[in-house]
């Protein structure tokens, strides 16, 4: 039995990492019931009734709110069968694996790339042979010592088997989405090393990919069979290798089968693609591409190990997706360790700009949030951070909305500030935009004054974000704009 606990977002289909897991265990002859709480509300119930002849519980922990159920469930079956093995995988238990087993409820984790490890140590259970041995496995042997086996080599994944995606019927996720989605992830690793990311810990820098007529056959097949109209790809860098995916977007479009797909990636690889073949990502179906953009600043890009990128690069794929019709969102990092408010205010400016060029921009700014195994831990320490001790702490870690030691008092307020006058700058243009009407008027109202207190950081007697406020109840009220209210609360973003 596999569990997704219910997770912090918007519903992205059925959990990939448990499809993925299943499809070996299947083609060895277990039988495996996937448990969600997106289509299982009563998921405890359920996990308590198949735990009586379950061979084991396999949970999938990622940091933040999915640990909470986790923790929950496990107390719970462990209380009704204490020899039922639980199992816990995923980035937070593979990050955080030591303090993970020390709780008395968790028996093994499957640390990293899981489908190999989970199916061996499946067959050792149902074969009632030792643990010892299984590469990749973390255990508390019959002493409740912790034992950690040596690493399992990642594996190429076109050797691994197609996700049980008939496990998961996308129109039960749809009841709950709205939309026939179905996750798929066509390369894991990416070649880089950002301080902040753990991509690096989990798939050692390797950019392990499906080749080509696999991703657009399985495509071609799955999208048809179960009338998908979006297809969130998962992958850390889609653009890694830039050949193949215009070679996979070619072979969409000849495959003649719609809907709508999109990924994430980083700038420098967009910039380098030439405009007919952003156009022809369009046209097989991206209409939405995220960045990690995280700063405009160099000199914090630098500090985050992320001198690949530019901001001219910035540029050239806000210019290139705008000519092909993709709307892109930039990741913005704040209060990076480091980060002065210079550089903040830097971001602040060149984003504006950027966006004032390009409609088709969009952010998403968040505070900088310490996950488990990233890199930079070691100064994160030395500068005042203290690390959760237990998984309940890391439960509740302030995802993308913290307050860092060295960002308090009247600078974070200053932040929220620069943040909420860049947001508002941003849905002015958007809603000017979409009402040409309006585009005149409003612009030389709130506009020009924002643009020009973000280009000189001058934020004091904020009468465009008080009558903003004043505005946006009218508009919500009447509908009369957008249909949409103006902005979400900078107070609920950081
Ligand atoms: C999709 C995704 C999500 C979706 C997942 C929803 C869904 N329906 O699947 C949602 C929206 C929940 C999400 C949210 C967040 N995410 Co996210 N997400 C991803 C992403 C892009 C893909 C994950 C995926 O499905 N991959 C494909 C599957 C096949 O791989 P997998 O999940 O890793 O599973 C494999 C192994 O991990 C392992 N495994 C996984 N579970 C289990 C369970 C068992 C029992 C076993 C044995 C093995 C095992 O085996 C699987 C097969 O090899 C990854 C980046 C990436 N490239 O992986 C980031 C990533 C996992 N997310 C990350 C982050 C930071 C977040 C957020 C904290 C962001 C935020 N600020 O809110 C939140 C946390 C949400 C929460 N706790 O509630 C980080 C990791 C953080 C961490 N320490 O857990 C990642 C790695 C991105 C990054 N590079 O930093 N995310
Ligand atoms: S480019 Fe993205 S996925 Fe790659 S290391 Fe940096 S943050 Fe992680």
């Amino acid at each position: 039995m596999l569990f997704y606990p219910p997770y912090d977002g918007a519903p992205l289909g059925a959990p990939l990492s448990l499809l993925c897991l299943a499809s070996p265990l299947l083609q060895s002859g277990f039988d495996v019931k996937l448990v969600d709480n997106l289509i299982s509300p009563d998921y405890e119930k359920t996990i308590l009734r198949e735990a009586e002849d379950a061979l084991l519980l396999g949970i999938s922990v990622l940091t933040g709110p999915h640990i909470g159920a986790a923790v929950r469930v496990s107390k719970a079956v462990k209380k009704l069968r204490p020899t039922l093995p639980i199992v816990f995988g995923g980035w937070h238990a593979s990050l955080a694996t030591q303090q993970t087993l020390r709780e008395p409820y968790v028996d093994a984790i499957v640390r990293g790339q899981g489908e190999l490890t989970l199916l061996e140590l499946t067959q050792r259970i149902a074969d009632e042979l030792s643990w010892h041995g299984i590469r990749g496995l973390s255990f508390k042997d019959s002493d409740g010592q912790i034992v950690h086996e040596p690493e399992r080599p990642v594996a190429d994944v076109n050797t691994l088997p197609v996700p049980a995606y008939h496990l998961a019927d996308p129109s039960i996720y749809a009841a709950v989405s709205g939309v026939r989605q179905l996750a798929y992830t066509s390369s894991v690793g990416c070649p880089y090393q950002c301080n902040y990311c753990t991509d690096q810990v989990f798939y050692k820098r390797r950019f392990n990919a499906y080749r080509v007529e696999r991703v657009v056959s399985e495509l071609a097949d799955l999208v048809p069979r179960y009338n998908i109209e979006h297809v969130p790809f998962f992958d850390s860098n889609f653009l890694v290798d830039r050949k193949r995916a215009v070679a996979i977007a070619k072979g969409i479009v000849e495959s003649g089968v719609k809907f709508r797909w999109d990924f994430q990636t980083s700038t420098d690889f967009l910039a380098l693609m030439s405009e007919d073949e952003v156009r022809l990502l369009a046209e097989s179906g991206v209409q939405h591409i995220g960045f990690g953009t995280e700063s405009a600043s160099q000199e914090v890009l630098t500090l985050m190990n992320k001198r690949f990128q530019h901001v001219d690069q910035m540029v050239e794929t806000a210019r290139k997706t705008n000519l092909a019709g993709i709307h892109i969102v930039f990741n913005i990092i704040l209060g990076y360790p480091g980060e002065t408010e210079a550089q903040r205010d830097e971001t602040f400016r060149v984003m504006s700009e950027i966006a004032k060029e390009y409609a088709n921009v969009s952010f998403s700014p968040n505070i900088f949030t310490p996950y488990p195994g990233i890199p930079i831990w070691p100064q994160l320490k030395e500068m005042g951070v203290v690390e959760p001790q237990s998984l309940e702490e890391w439960e509740t870690l302030a995802l993308g909305v913290n307050v860092l030691p060295w960002l308090r008092g009247e600078e974070l307020r200053r932040l929220r500030r620069s943040l909420e006058y860049f947001l508002l700058n941003n849905q002015i243009r958007k809603v000017t935009q979409e009402i040409p009407w309006a585009r005149r008027s409003v612009r030389r109202i709130l506009g020009a004054p924002i643009r020009w207190r973000i280009g000189k950081s001058r934020y004091s007697f904020p009468w465009e974000l008080w009558l903003s406020r004043a505005a946006e109840k009218v508009v919500t009220r009447r509908s009369l704009l957008t249909g949409r209210p103006l902005s979400e609360r900078t107070e609920e973003v950081c």
